[in-house]
């Protein structure tokens, strides 16, 4: 099933970190879509609960050095 969040993400600086936070979510099997804003502070993912899960995507995100509220 295709599921959408939005996550509350801090640490994002400038479109850089954007780009490589949506670079490293598409990566992983099961994202479908990835929009970041470092100006709202949000990451809007589209991803298949079959494949992939919440945690795998907020592991993601912490480990590429920004943080999920
Ligand atoms: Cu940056």
């Amino acid at each position: 099933m295709i599921e959408s969040v939005v996550l509350t993400v801090t640490d994002m600086k400038c479109a850089g970190c954007e780009s490589n936070i949506t670079g490293k979510l598409e990566a992983l099997p099961g994202v479908i879509s990835v929009q970041a804003s470092s100006k709202n502070d949000e990451i809007s993912i589209e991803y298949d609960d079959g494949q992939t899960g919440l945690d795998t995507i907020k592991d993601t995100i912490n480990g590429a050095g920004f943080k999920v509220k």
